[in-house]
């Protein structure tokens, strides 16, 4: 690369980090989804094609956020560079692209669903940076006919300077974000009341065998899926569930009136329709909350009114069948997490739970709306993306341990099996294809709750293929036949491949 060159591609850089970082301190005061990163990111995520959506699960898992984060910086990065040198002949190249990308920028930002009303504020502060940067450093240049030179000295240091006031800039915007503040502090300050109808597990749910999943997920290991690059920061002070559509009473709660109520807690195994077989998108949590049954035979629904859907803060949306949610199982109202008000991540303040369904199609986090419909009448979010709109949760297995070796001897093949609202009545595991052999149990705690399962296995050494079955309280035993998540859950068996030393 010509010198030209070199220095038209570092201005291109620095003009765009300093107009990110601009954007990110600005938004930090607006709605941090305001940011041209997180709006562009959050828009692509609905626009993309599901099956690019569970690849990107499948592949960085719990890192399919930042994962993105980093793939728009780095076409951000590549395109500022081209900009960068094809501002060297011609200025006007980087007018143009700043202002296209700001562009872009400001789209995103307005057409979010939960767009605050300053949102293009971001992207136009950060074009107005971004030719700010330009041109001063490319008054370090003289162009002289047809030679090109600048001012070495002059051109570092104010690279260096604008370097450091972006980096501040966006360090700043995280300790700034008033919004994220607020809601870290309402959560802090959010007592957890007492239930008054709390079920016990039995005493010796947990089987305690080593590198079994926990009974109880913790809330720092619980999986995370959802479609929000910035998390949702919700006030529960200023927070209320609207209930309307297709009810003779509609109602507005608020956090108090949810306090009011009967405060229940359950035990609910979650699952989202994009695992795999043999994969952790699962968990288990006690949740405190308020059923909502009670709440809607208030609200009474009109008899065809046949889908519930949640709406979420940012605009996700769920859709359950009415039937479901009102046929006595335990649907809640949810504000509490394994004794925790929830996690901002996991929805504070107010989330749904329906005990068999996948989490896609009624597990709305941060809920701030509950309409009353028909199926006819409306697909949630994940439906025109390829998912059934009906999503009960598949009966399924999997093996925690061992996952690929172990010692000749007795080893514990363990693990965990979910059939929600149905219950697990059997679990079976198949050594090389040989019979199918009963592992013991854990104590069913509720029909909506995973169990745990050991079959103490005599070793010897090799290599051994096992596989796992459950049979749920229907009578049902999970097919062979394997499937991927789309459109409405895996199938298959868990098949783990040991070496016995
Ligand atoms: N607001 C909101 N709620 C949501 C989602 C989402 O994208 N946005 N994803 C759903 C899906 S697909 C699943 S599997 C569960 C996951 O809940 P968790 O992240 O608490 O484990 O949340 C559900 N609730
Ligand atoms: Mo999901």
């Amino acid at each position: 690369m010509s010198g030209s060159r070199r220095v038209g591609a570092a201005i291109g850089l620095l003009s765009a980090g300093v107009a990110l970082a601009a954007a990110q301190l600005v938004a930090a005061f607006v709605s941090l989804n305001s940011s041209p990163m997180a709006a562009v990111g959050e828009a692509f995520i609905d626009a993309v094609p599901p099956a690019v959506k569970d690849w990107a699960i499948s592949t960085f898992g719990h890192h399919d956020k930042l994962a993105l984060l980093i793939g728009i910086g780095v076409l951000l990065a590549i395109f500022s560079v081209l900009i960068g040198i094809g501002s060297v002949k011609r200025p006007a190249v980087a007018y143009v692209g700043l202002i296209a990308f700001g562009a872009i920028g400001v789209l995103a930002a307005v057409t979010r669903p939960n767009a605050d009303k300053l949102a293009v504020l971001p992207s136009l502060v950060a074009v107005a940076a971004g030719i700010g940067t330009f041109e001063v450093l490319s008054r370090t240049e003289h162009r002289e006919a047809e030679t090109f030179s600048y001012d070495r000295r002059r051109f570092l240091t104010s690279g260096i300077a604008l370097a450091v006031a972006a980096i501040a800039g966006a360090s700043l915007s995280r300790l700034v974000g008033s919004a994220g503040r607020k809601a870290t502090k309402s959560r802090a300050a959010f007592r957890l009341p007492k239930a008054t109808d709390v079920p016990r597990a039995p005493s010796n749910v947990d089987l305690g065998v080593p590198g079994l999943s926990p009974f109880y997920t913790s809330n720092a290991d619980f999986y995370r899926v959802d479609t929000a690059l910035i998390v949702p920061k919700l006030d529960a002070s200023d927070w209320s569930l609207k209930i309307h559509g297709m009810v003779d009473h509609p109602m507005e709660l608020t956090m108090d009136d949810l306090l009011q109520r009967e405060v229940v807690e359950r035990d609910v195994t979650l699952t989202c329709v994009s695992n795999k077989v043999g994969d952790v998108l699962v968990g288990n949590a006690r949740w405190t909350g308020v059923l909502l049954r009670p709440i809607l035979e208030e609200a009474k629904p009109h008899p065809n009114a046949d889908q519930i859907v949640t709406r979420s803060s940012d605009g996700f949306s769920a859709g359950s069948p009415t039937k479901t949610v009102m046929d006595g199982r335990d649907a809640m109202l949810a504000f509490g997490m394994n004794g925790t008000p929830l996690p901002l991540e996991h929805g504070f303040p107010v989330r749904v739970i329906v005990p068999g369904l996948y989490g896609y199609v009624s597990a709305t986090k941060w809920v701030v709306d509950m309409e009353l419909t028909t199926f006819a009448a409306y697909d949630a979010y994940w439906v025109p993306r390829g998912w059934d709109q009906k999503g009960p949760i598949k009966t399924e297995s999997r093996i925690d341990t061992p996952r690929s070796q172990a010692s000749a001897g007795e080893v514990p093949i363990a693990g965990v099996a979910w059939a929600q609202h149905k219950g697990i009545a059997k679990v079976e595991v198949r050594i090389d294809d040989g019979p199918w052999l009963e592992a013991e149990l854990s104590p069913l705690d509720t029909v909506d709750t995973w169990r745990q399962w050991v079959y103490r296995w005599n070793a010897r050494a090799g290599d051994h293929t096992i596989q796992v079955r459950a049979t749920d309280k229907t009578g049902y035993t999970q097919t062979g036949h394997e499937t991927p998540p789309p459109p409405n859950g895996a199938t298959g068996w868990h098949t783990v491949t040991v070496s016995v030393a």
